[in-house]
């Protein structure tokens, strides 16, 4: 019996078999003919490609099941086989594979994108795994290999898809790069890497699109952001034209030039895409024999929380400089804003949007609650507003779960969530939204008693949140604390208990923090400076996030001076 498949990757590496595509076309395949169909009339064929890459060596089979979503086979006439189509790939793979090696389930993109950029719901996007991956777990698939996708928000689509059929299958996540670097839609890999692992992908990297050394750069900038084991799937080098063919040039010899590199960044799975062959495969499994296979690679300090959008991406916590979210889309006390929401503009958001970035905004905190509108609605318009604005990664403010879920599917990558509470609750509907939708989020530190009025007892709903969070299968450095800010127009006291709530929830539980600065000055004069004075002390108590006006001049000049000051 083999070993449950993440564990034997932790063990050793595996090898992957290579590419399906080439191989069935020198074995009859004719232009214009769905490959996956052969999964029906020529079993024997596909066959044959599995045993040749089984005797090579390869420790995992790859279904010929690539393109068989609907939206693929539809271009065939073939979307009422779907069912049939999948489950013979995994059948066939499984006849060659025995009991020995892992079968692994291909699901490839759609070939749509999801709203805005595409005309597809997110909903409608997972429904199309849903039903591609149904069949593939029902007859037996080892594990899910999302290949070449381009899109974050498709390949997210899809882990969400899966995770609702099986919460453990294992799970590859891979996407394509250009030799710019990023993906066609401008996605760098450590955007996609923070975006995969959120949303619970095991193993994280990169397939086709460049050869082994353009895939080790990708794989490396993916190492800063993530600890999963990682997988490569190169090609045989960057096609080139040839006689008027497309051939890849890499030799056998090309494709293990990276091993040992590979092996230090903690990839745990080789393998070969286009234009790879038996003969690649039988050297990269060979050039593994005798070599130190424990688990290596550096990844990030722990505690860090990291956030994505489709472009961009930061590390908040950790000794990274104090992350600021900008508070300005937010219609309390501004009355044109709550207008413009009513009518279902966005001209507000995106110029505040574009503002905020340019005063120095790392995150934008997105608020859209206002009596008498539509929130779910407003906030899917202001998230694809500001997505197409901005680069920033999001902040997503609301206590209505349903507006929340709706941002979370409107948004592209990673998120931080605005926020959960410690009352039962609230804890009862968000989590499960971020555990589904792979967020971060703040936690707020209150609960049915209240405010607690000192640290401590904030420290302690802090613990509580923690404690739910972890059951809920959400990491800790996905959770944010905020240890609340009051006004100390009222009760002087408040600004002392808020401190040292940072340093409590800092030190004893290890987590990062959050304030929403500007509210300790409300009601008094000169907010400014006492906004400002109080921003300073809280950083020197281990803030780790603010939600600010960066367009506050004083704000703005306290954090790049204590940046300075504590060297950051
Ligand atoms: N913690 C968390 N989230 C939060 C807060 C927090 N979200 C909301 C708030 N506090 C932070 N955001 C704002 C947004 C606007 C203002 C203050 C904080 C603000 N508005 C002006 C006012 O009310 O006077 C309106 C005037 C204007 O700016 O035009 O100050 O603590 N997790």
């Amino acid at each position: 019996m083999k070993q449950p498949f993440l564990k034997a990757i932790r063990d050793r590496v595996l090898v992957l078999d290579g590419a399906m595509g080439t191989m069935l076309q020198e074995r009859g395949l004719k232009p214009g003919q769905s490959p996956e169909e052969l999964n029906l009339t020529m079993p024997e064929v596909v066959a044959g490609v599995h045993r040749e890459y089984a005797a090579a060596g390869a420790d995992i089979i790859v279904t010929n099941t690539f393109g068989g979503s609907r939206e693929k086979l539809s271009h065939y006439g073939l979307e009422g086989k779907i069912r049939e189509i999948n489950a013979a790939g995994v059948a066939i793979a499984r006849k060659i594979a025995g009991e020995s090696a892992y079968v692994a389930a291909s699901v490839g993109p759609t070939g749509r994108f999801v709203e805005p950029v595409g005309d597809l719901s997110f909903d409608e996007m997972a429904d199309i795994f849903r039903e591609q991956v149904h069949p593939l777990i029902e007859a037996g698939a080892d594990l899910i290999t999302l290949e070449t996708f381009l899109d974050i928000k498709e390949a997210r689509a899809a882990v969400v898809a899966v995770r609702e059929i099986s919460k453990d299958i294992p799970v590859i996540a891979m996407l394509t790069f250009d030799d710019n670097g990023r993906s066609v839609l401008g996605t760098p890999p450590e955007a996609a890497a923070i975006t995969m692992e959120g949303v619970g992908a095991d193993i994280i990297g990169s397939n086709c699109g460049l050869g082994v050394d353009g895939i080790y750069a990708i794989l490396s900038a993916m190492r800063k952001v993530t600890r999963l084991p990682l997988i490569s799937q190169a090609n045989a080098g960057l096609p080139i034209l040839k006689d008027g063919k497309t051939v890849f040039p890499g030799t056998p010899e090309d494709m293990i030039a990276y091993h040992e590199r590979l092996l230090g960044l903690g990839v745990r799975i080789i393998g070969g895409c286009c234009g790879t062959t038996p003969a690649h495969i039988k050297a990269m499994r060979e050039a593994l024999s005798g070599k130190d296979q424990s688990f290596r690679g550096n990844g990030p300090p722990p505690g860090v929380t990291f956030l994505s959008s489709r472009s961009s991406w930061i590390a908040v916590g950790g000794n990274n400089q104090v992350a600021l979210i900008g508070e300005r889309i937010n219609p309390t006390g501004k009355k044109a804003f709550s207008a413009e929401l009513k009518e279902g503009k966005v001209s507000y958001i995106r110029r505040e949007a574009m503002e905020q970035t340019a005063a120095g905004a790392h995150l934008l905190d997105i608020n859209v609650g206002a009596p008498g509108i539509d929130e779910a609605a407003a906030m899917e318009r202001a998230v694809f507003c500001v997505s197409g604005a901005v680069n920033t990664p999001l902040v997503l403010d609301s206590s209505s779960p349903e507006a929340l879920e709706k941002g979370l599917k409107s948004a592209d990558g990673k998120v931080l969530v605005n926020s959960v509470s410690g009352e039962a609750k609230s804890l009862a509907r968000v989590l499960p939204l971020i555990k589904k939708y792979g967020a971060a989020v703040i936690g707020l530190t209150l609960d049915e008693g209240g405010i607690p009025e000192t640290g401590e007892g904030r420290a302690l709903v802090a613990e509580k949140i923690l404690l739910a969070v972890s059951n809920a299968g959400i990491p800790a450095h996905d959770l944010i604390l905020d240890c609340l800010t009051l006004t100390v127009s009222a009760e002087q006291e408040r600004a002392r208990e808020t401190l040292t709530a940072i340093r409590l929830v800092k030190e004893r539980l290890g987590l990062n923090t959050v304030l929403g600065v500007s509210n300790i000055s409300f009601g008094l004069p000169r907010r400014p400076l006492i906004s400002s004075a109080f921003f300073a002390m809280a950083i020197e108590a281990g803030l780790d996030s603010a939600i600010i006006n960066p367009k506050e001049e004083a704000m703005m000049g306290t954090w790049r001076s204590a940046m300075e000051l504590m060297n950051r």
